[in-house]
C-alpha cells in the first residue's frame, strides 16, 4: 500500500561539512575557512539539507574549538540561509574536554555530546562519564539541544542509563548512530536494526555511515523513517575511486533517493519541529 501524506516524517538531512580529520589534500573540496563553510552550507540547503554539523579550522587547516572560529562560521551560515547549525563537541582527538565545550557557550541550536569513548582508528576517542554530565549540564545551562552520538552499542546502553535515572528525558531526545568508525559498531544493516531497536521509547534519529556506507545505511534510514546525514566528515566519496565534488553533491544524491522513496525533505523549519528544538 502506498505511503500516505499523513504517516510519512519529512527526513532530516544534515550535511556533516569538514570535520575534524579530513585534509584537503584527502578532498581538494574540503571547506576550511568559515567563508568556505557557509557556502558550503548554503549549496548543501539548496540541495535540502536542514541541517550543517560544523566542525572549525584554523587557516593552515588545523582544527580547532576556537569559539571565535564558530561565532564567525555560525554568523555567517545564518547570513545565508536557515539550516540548524550543530557545532561538534567532540572537536579533534586529543583535544580538552575544556576545549570541546568552548563553542556550546555560544547558544547554538544544536551541539554533539558523544556517549562515550571509542578506539578511533589508531587513537582514543575520550568521553569519560564526568565529561559526558559536564557538556549535558553545560548545553541545558545555554538552551542547546544535545545530540546524542553513538558510535558502539555500550553508548547507547550509556544513554538508556540515562534516561531511566531521570538524567534525561526520554522524548524529545535525538541520537546520531555513527556506524564504521574504525573501533565502532560496523557499518552493517544488522548494526543499524540493533541500534534502532534498542532507542529510548520516542527517540528520533539519524545515521552517519563512514565511508561507503553512507550511501547505504543512508538508504536504510530513509526506509526506516529515520534521517540521514552525509558530509565529508564521514565520506570523501561520490563512488568508489570517484571523489565527491562537493558535500551538495553527497545531500543532493540522498534527496533523489528519499524522492525515489516518496519521502518529503524537512525544511529546517519542519526540522526544528520534528527534533522539538526549544532554542
Ligand atoms: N572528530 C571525532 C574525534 C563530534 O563531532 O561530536 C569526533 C567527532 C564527533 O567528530
Ligand atoms: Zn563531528
Amino acid at each position: 500500500m502506498p505511503a500516505t501524506a499523513e504517516s510519512v516524517s519529512p527526513l532530516i538531512i544534515t550535511a556533516a561539512l569538514t570535520g575534524a580529520e579530513v585534509t584537503r589534500e584527502q578532498q581538494p573540496a574540503l571547506p576550511i575557512t568559515p567563508d568556505e563553510i557557509a557556502e558550503a552550507a548554503a549549496e548543501c540547503a539548496a540541495a535540502g539539507a536542514a541541517m550543517v554539523h560544523v566542525h572549525a579550522r584554523l587557516p593552515d587547516g588545523s582544527s580547532t574549538q576556537d569559539p571565535r572560529v564558530y561565532a564567525e562560521i555560525i554568523a555567517k551560515v545564518r547570513a545565508r540561509c536557515d539550516v540548524i547549525v550543530q557545532v561538534s563537541t567532540g572537536g579533534a582527538v586529543g583535544m580538552t574536554a575544556q576545549e570541546r565545550i568552548a563553542p556550546v557557550r555560544l547558544g547554538p541550536e544544536m551541539a554533539t555530546l558523544s556517549m562515550g569513548s571509542v578506539n578511533f582508528g589508531e587513537d582514543v576517542f575520550l568521553n569519560t562519564p564526568a565529561d559526558m554530565r559536564h557538556f549535558l549540564d553545560t548545553m541545558r545551562a545555554e538552551g542547546v539541544m544535545p545530540e546524542f552520538e553513538i558510535f558502539d552499542s555500550g553508548m547507547l546502553s550509556t544513554l538508556n542509563r540515562w534516561v531511566k535515572r531521570g538524567i534525561v528525558a526520554p522524548s524529545p531526545l535525538h541520537v546520531d548512530l555513527v556506524l564504521g568508525v574504525a573501533g565502532g559498531m560496523p557499518a552493517s544493516p544488522a548494526a543499524l536494526l540493533f541500534l534502532v531497536g534498542n532507542l529510548p521509547a520516542g527517540a528520533t534519529w539519524s545515521v552517519a555511515g563512514i565511508g561507503a556506507s553512507q550511501l547505504s545505511l543512508g538508504t536504510l534510514a530513509i526506509q526506516l523513517d529515520g534521517h540521514v546525514r552525509v558530509g565529508f566528515e564521514d565520506n570523501i566519496f561520490f563512488r568508489k575511486g570517484e571523489l565527491a565534488t562537493s558535500n551538495a553533491q553527497l545531500v543532493s544524491r540522498i534527496a533523489r533517493i528519499a524522492a525515489e522513496h516518496d519521502r518529503p525533505l524537512a525544511t529546517p523549519e519542519q526540522a526544528r519541529r520534528i527534533l522539538r528544538i526549544l532554542n
